[in-house]
């Protein structure tokens, strides 16, 4: 199998390049904030907590997120890998990710670290907020979000890194370019 972390801050083209990568690889695509996103239209009572933290650019606690991610790996254990869009965002979501794979013989293969200047992100999210309505992009929002990974995400970086297991990734330029360094990546690896 092929197991992709694909890391970055809010806005750094995480689900733009997921879409690339599975179209390139066939690998399932596993996005903690479309589940959580689908949750809230669906209207479930998890949804429900999860739209009220997501607005406010917080966290979902890591046992709702790792329940949902336990879930898709039983679902989809015979396929070709998975591609982990905005999960792990804590060490200990890190730490979880490790258990639930080894309980299928399997191991993440590498981590791909978008990187952008906050400035950039903040453009993209706005306009993105713009054009889709998305109620997490707003500039309170945003702007806590990225506080938000700067404080609880980047510490999961170094836990990959000790694994060495972490590559960067220049996320500034066209998303075509952007994928060609991806996929130089994952060729030297895999
Ligand atoms: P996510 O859905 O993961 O949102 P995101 O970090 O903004 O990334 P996204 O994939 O949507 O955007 P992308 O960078 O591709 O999380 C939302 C919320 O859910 C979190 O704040 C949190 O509350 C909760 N959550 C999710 N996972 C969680 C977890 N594991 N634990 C706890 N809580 C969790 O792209 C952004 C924009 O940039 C797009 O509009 C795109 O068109 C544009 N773009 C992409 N590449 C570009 C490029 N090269 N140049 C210019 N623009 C580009």
């Amino acid at each position: 199998m092929l197991n992709i972390v694909l890391f970055g801050p809010p806005g750094s083209g995480k689900g733009t390049q997921a879409s690339r990568i599975i179209e390139k690889y066939g690998l399932v695509h596993i996005s903690t904030g479309d589940l959580l996103r689908q949750e809230v239209e669906d209207g479930t009572e998890l949804g429900m907590k999860a739209k009220a933290i997501m607005d406010k650019g917080e966290l979902v606690p890591d046992k709702i997120v790792i329940g949902m991610i336990r879930k898709k790996l039983e679902e989809y254990q015979d396929g070709p890998g998975f591609i982990f869009d905005g999960f792990p965002r804590t060490v200990e979501q890190a730490r979880e990710l490790r258990k639930a794979l080894t309980d299928f013989d399997e191991r993440v293969t590498l981590m791909i670290s978008l990187t952008v200047p906050r400035e950039e992100l903040v453009t993209r999210l706005l306009k993105r907020g713009k054009e889709t309505g998305r109620s997490d992009d707003n500039p309170e929002t945003i702007n806590n979000r990225i506080d938000v990974y700067d404080r609880q995400t980047i510490p999961v970086a170094y836990y990959y890194d000790k694994m060495h297991k972490h590559h960067q990734v220049d996320g500034v330029g066209s998303i075509d370019k952007i994928f060609d360094r991806i996929v130089e990546v994952i060729e030297k690896i895999h």
